[in-house]
C-alpha cells in the first residue's frame, strides 16, 4: 500500500502536468490527437510487450533477428572505449546484443522518460557486464539533454535508436531528432537506427489489427490512463480501435473512434465528440533505406551501413557524423 501511494505522488511530477496539458491541447484541437508517447504507462508498456509477441506484429522479431545475425558486423562501427547511448531504451533487450558484440565499450547510457524502468534495467545489466559503466539518464528524447560526464569523456559516442520509434515522429520531427542526436553525441559519432520499411498494405494493416485484439486494447488503454490520471470520464465501450496504412503519407495511423455523439470530461473540461469523430493516437511512419538516408543526410549524417531481413520488412541503418 505504501509503495502504491508513493508511486501516485511521483506521477504528479512535471511529467504528469505535461501529460495533462498535452492531452487537453490535443483534445481541444481539430482533428483531435494525443501524442503516442503517452501509451506507455505501466499497463501500456505491458500491452506493448504482448504486441511484440503477436504473430502479425513482425517488427520486433525482424529487428532482433537482424541484430543477432549481423551483431559482429554492426559492432565494427563501435570504436574501442566508445560510449553507447540508447534513445528511448525501455527494456535494454536489443542493446544487450550490441553490448555482447562490442565488449570494448566503456559505457552504456540508456535514456528514457521512465526513470524507474531504466534504473531497474541498469541494476539488471551491471552484474552481466561488470566492466561496463551503466549510466542511465531520465529524459524525454524529443528534447536536448545532458550526457553524464563519464560519457562525455569517452573518445566517441555511438547512438542507438532501435524499435522504429523514429516512425512515431513526423518527418520534420525525425529530422530535428537526428540533429539533436548529432549535437548530443558530438564529434566522430555514429548512429544505429532501427526503422520499419515500406511494404504491402496487407502486411502493415494486419500488424496493427491483430486477431487477438491486443493492439486495440493497447490503443484503448490511453483512455484508461486519461481516466485514471486526469480524472477523465471516457466510457471505453463507446470508442473503437481503428488502424490503417495511409499510402500517400507512408504511415500506419491509429485512431480511437467515438461510436456515438457524446460529451467526455477531462481534467475539469468538457470535450464534445461527433459520432464517428476520432482521436488520432499514433502515426507509425515507414521508410525506405533511401528516404531515411535522405532525411539523415539533410542534417549531416552520412550512410555507414544497412542491414535488413530476408523479406526486407525491417532495417537497421547506421550513420556517421560528417566531419
Ligand atoms: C513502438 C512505435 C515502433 O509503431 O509499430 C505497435 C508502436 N503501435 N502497435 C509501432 C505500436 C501499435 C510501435 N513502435
Amino acid at each position: 500500500m505504501v509503495a502504491v501511494a508513493r508511486k501516485r505522488i511521483l506521477q504528479q511530477s512535471p511529467e504528469a502536468s505535461a501529460f495533462e496539458s498535452d492531452v487537453l491541447h490535443g483534445l481541444r484541437a481539430m482533428p483531435k490527437h494525443v501524442p503516442a508517447k503517452y501509451f506507455y504507462d505501466a499497463a501500456g508498456s505491458e500491452l506493448f510487450e504482448r504486441i511484440t509477441e503477436l504473430p502479425e506484429y513482425y517488427p520486433t522479431r525482424c529487428e532482433m533477428k537482424i541484430l543477432s545475425d549481423h551483431a559482429a558486423d554492426i559492432a565494427t562501427l563501435i570504436p574501442k572505449d566508445a560510449a553507447l547511448v540508447e534513445f528511448g531504451s525501455g527494456s535494454s533487450k536489443k542493446a544487450r546484443i550490441l553490448l555482447r558484440a562490442a565488449p570494448k565499450l566503456s559505457g552504456y547510457v540508456p535514456v528514457d522518460i521512465c526513470g524507474e524502468m531504466i534504473e531497474q534495467e541498469a541494476a539488471e545489466l551491471r552484474p552481466d557486464f561488470p566492466q561496463l559503466k551503466v549510466l542511465p539518464v531520465t529524459a524525454d528524447i524529443c528534447f536536448p539533454f545532458e550526457l553524464p560526464d563519464e560519457a562525455k569523456a569517452a573518445p566517441v559516442r555511438v547512438g542507438f535508436f532501435p524499435g522504429s520509434t523514429i516512425g512515431n515522429f513526423e518527418p520534420h520531427e525525425a529530422a530535428a531528432f537526428l540533429r539533436n542526436a548529432a549535437n548530443i553525441l558530438g564529434r566522430g559519432a555514429k548512429l544505429i537506427i532501427g526503422a520499419d520499411l515500406i511494404k504491402s498494405v496487407e502486411v502493415l494493416n494486419d500488424a496493427y489489427n491483430d486477431r487477438a485484439g491486443v493492439t486495440a486494447e493497447f490503443n484503448l488503454n490511453l483512455l484508461k490512463r486519461i481516466n485514471r490520471e486526469l480524472g477523465g470520464t471516457f466510457n471505453l465501450d463507446s470508442f473503437e480501435h481503428h488502424a490503417f496504412y495511409n499510402r500517400e503519407r507512408h504511415r500506419v495511423e491509429m485512431h480511437l473512434a467515438s461510436l456515438k455523439r457524446q460529451k467526455v470530461r477531462v481534467a475539469g473540461e468538457t470535450i464534445d465528440f461527433r459520432a464517428g469523430e476520432t482521436i488520432h493516437t499514433e502515426n507509425s511512419y515507414k521508410y525506405s533505406v533511401e528516404s531515411l538516408g535522405a532525411l539523415a543526410r539533410g542534417v549531416g549524417w552520412l550512410p555507414a551501413g544497412t542491414w535488413t531481413d530476408a523479406r526486407k520488412y525491417f532495417s537497421i541503418q547506421a550513420f556517421a557524423l560528417d566531419g
